[in-house]
């Protein structure tokens, strides 16, 4: 017995030796700063820009609805998006019209594959994204049958920060920051080719095309 009492505690100290000596564990996520050899911006780079500041979701509330001209409208929970969708992760710059940037390697799901989910019906050409402060942009609905677009929940390797849209930001490639919707709430599929979204019925351009002015 005493032997025994012993020989677990040598075992005890031998394995707490061991530990100690395989240097720092990581605990939680951080954020990348570079990726591929390309270097990153930092969560700390945005500026904001928000119509209404910085919203705070709820998590465990939060449903993301796909609705209008489908076939199955859906409510997903933020664990359904997350885990019944492949992921997919890609840098890409955000530039806002005030002229600042941020190239962030985000992580998301596919725009496309919530959209066949819920099936477009026929003489559906456009896309609204809303989000919970109200925020509105609208998309042709071939913006995300002819590119990969990202809805993302991380940004460099951590989950997307309430400042930068949680618990999803549109990652609008190749768009002006104002499409880059954040705090999506819903995605209505429509055939309102009229619809305008926040700033694109204040003046901005409605495909907000980076290669583009942002003015009308
Ligand atoms: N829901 C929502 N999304 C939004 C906005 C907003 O006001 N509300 N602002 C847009 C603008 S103008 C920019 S540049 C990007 C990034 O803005 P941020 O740095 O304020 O997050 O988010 C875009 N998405
Ligand atoms: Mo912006």
């Amino acid at each position: 017995m005493r032997n025994a009492l012993f020989a677990l505690v040598l075992v005890v100290v031998l394995c707490t030796g061991c530990v100690q000596t395989q240097g720092p564990v990581t605990l939680s996520p951080v954020e990348v700063n570079n990726y591929s050899g390309q270097k990153l911006s930092s969560v700390n780079d945005f500026v904001d820009t928000s119509i209404n500041g910085t919203q705070y979701i709820n998590v465990s509330t939060y449903r993301l609805s796909i609705t209008g001209l489908v076939d199955n409208p859906e409510e997903y929970t933020y664990a359904q998006v997350i885990d019944d969708h492949q992921s997919y992760q890609k840098v890409v710059t955000l530039n806002c019209v005030e002229g600042w940037s941020a190239t962030i390697l985000w992580q998301g799901v596919l725009v496309r594959d919530l959209l066949n989910e819920a099936g477009p019906k026929p003489g559906a050409t456009t896309v609204i994204f809303e989000g919970s402060d109200g925020y509105t942009s609208e998309f042709p609905i071939s913006y995300f049958y002819d590119n990969d677009i990202l809805m993302a929940y991380k940004l460099n390797n951590i989950t997307l920060p309430a400042a930068e849209g949680f618990p999803f930001i549109l990652v609008a490639e190749n768009k002006w920051g104002y499409k880059w919707v954040e705090w999506i709430t819903e995605i209505n599929v429509s055939n309102d080719t009229s619809y305008e979204g926040y700033w694109e019925s204040r003046g901005y351009s409605d495909s907000g095309d980076l290669n583009q002015s942002f003015i009308k």
